[in-house]
């Protein structure tokens, strides 16, 4: 399976949206790719299709490959890192909804926490040479003041923060007792055209679309004053390769420095169609309306309120600048144009079918 110049990147979570970004990333870099997905009952690859059509399904000698599998699932993964004896390996699956993760947080823990673990252990056992990369996220800082960097204490307010906060440990512990290349990308909020539907940006991106095209449709979201720093999901994997590249396991920061509300999110994202977003009302009577008509395109809805909720995420990503050379490319304006533009072409061919 191996040939000589080409490395091999095993990446758990792989029909996700970092997933994708990072698989199409390593393959230009010439690595052979081995994706780790979970069996679903309906088809979910859409992410991944053009790549498994052009670097396996037409490739004479294939460059991608899936296979079925689970975080939750030890003997599973030891199966497939046993036989595919990967160079590197990034795990990024996981139950990545922070308010979901109130709603299942045995499940959260099982992947999100002990996932990690697992396949320390395997490598611990197989290879100690092995490079693990660990999705880390900044919601492990929760109540922390931004900026927030590596040195920072942790204190998440979810059981997914609380689920990766154990990830996180359970690496630099590894890294100490072993001596294992493990690292920790503490990774902000970053989005794409292929962000998961129920995450905010994606949300707003895909109403302001809809209304763009006619459809018209209130948005109903939950609080509209946290902070987040929105980076592009393209330029924070390629982090995660220069993390693994790194002469010296170690963690990283990764992020944008900027933070903005959800609420400027929502007025810059309607802005791009030519709307100018007012507000007026409190709390759950809040509405948000066209300036002009004074349609009403935002709602409240109190469903999309966490029983805790992080208010404000800022990173300072100067280790990441200094030590991996690495900065984010695009900014919010430029993200959100490319999420709009995106999924106003996407709902115009759906429409067509
Ligand atoms: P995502 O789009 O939600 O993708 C998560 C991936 O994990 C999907 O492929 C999902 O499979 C898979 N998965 C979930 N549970 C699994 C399990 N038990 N076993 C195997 N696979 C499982 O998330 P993302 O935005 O790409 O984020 C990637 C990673 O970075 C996650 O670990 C996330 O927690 C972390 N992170 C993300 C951000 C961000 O802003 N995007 C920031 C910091 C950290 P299905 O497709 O079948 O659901
Ligand atoms: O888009 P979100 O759901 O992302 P959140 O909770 O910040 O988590 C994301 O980023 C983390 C990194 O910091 C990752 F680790 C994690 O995997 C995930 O990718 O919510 C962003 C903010 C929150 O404060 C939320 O309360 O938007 C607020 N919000 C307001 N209305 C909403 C909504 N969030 C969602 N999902 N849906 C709403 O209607």
């Amino acid at each position: 399976m191996k040939n000589k110049k080409n490395k091999i990147a095993i990446i758990t979570g792989i029909t996700g949206q970092d997933g994708c970004y990072l698989a199409s990333f390593l393959l230009k870099k010439k690595y052979i790719v081995h994706g780790i997905k979970r069996r679903s009952s309906t088809v979910n690859n859409y992410r991944i299709d053009e790549i498994y059509n052009k670097y396996y399904l037409k490739e004479k000698n294939p460059k991608f490959f899936l296979h079925y599998g689970d975080l939750t699932d030890g003997m599973n993964l030891s199966n497939l890192i046993n036989k595919i004896k990967p160079d590197e390996i990034y795990n990024l699956a996981a139950q990545s909804h922070v308010k979901v993760s109130f709603e299942t947080p045995e499940y959260t823990a099982n992947a999100d926490a002990l996932g990690v673990l697992r396949i320390l252990e395997i490598t611990r056992s197989l290879n100690k040479k092995i490079k693990f990369y660990q999705a880390s996220t900044s919601e492990m800082f929760g109540q922390t003041k931004p900026p927030q960097n590596e040195k920072d204490y942790f204190y998440p307010k979810s059981p997914y923060g609380a689920a990766k906060l154990y990830g996180y440990w359970i690496v630099k512990c590894y890294r100490e007792s072993y001596n294992i290349f493990a690292s920790n990308g503490i990774l902000f909020n970053h989005e794409s055209p292929l962000r998961g539907e129920t995450f905010v940006t994606k949300k707003i991106t895909t109403a302001v679309a809809k209304n763009f095209l006619g459809k018209r449709e209130i948005l109903e979201l939950g609080n509209l004053d946290a902070v987040r720093d929105w980076g592009h999901a393209r330029d924070y994997v390629e982090s995660m390769w220069k993390i693994l590249q790194s002469k010296k396991a170690d963690d990283f920061v990764i992020a944008t420095g900027k933070g903005y509300s959800v609420r400027k999110f929502v007025e810059l994202a309607f802005k791009y169609i030519g709307i100018d977003i007012l507000w007026r009302g409190k709390g759950i009577n809040e509405i948000g309306y066209d300036k002009k008509n004074k349609k009403t395109y935002i709602k409240i809805n109190k469903k999309y309120f966490r029983p805790n909720e992080v208010d404000k995420l800022i990173g300072n990503y100067n280790k990441a600048k200094k030590i991996l050379k690495w900065k984010p490319r695009a900014n919010l304006k430029q993200l959100i144009e490319e999420m709009v533009s995106y999924d106003i072409k996407r709902l115009k061919n759906e429409n067509k079918k």
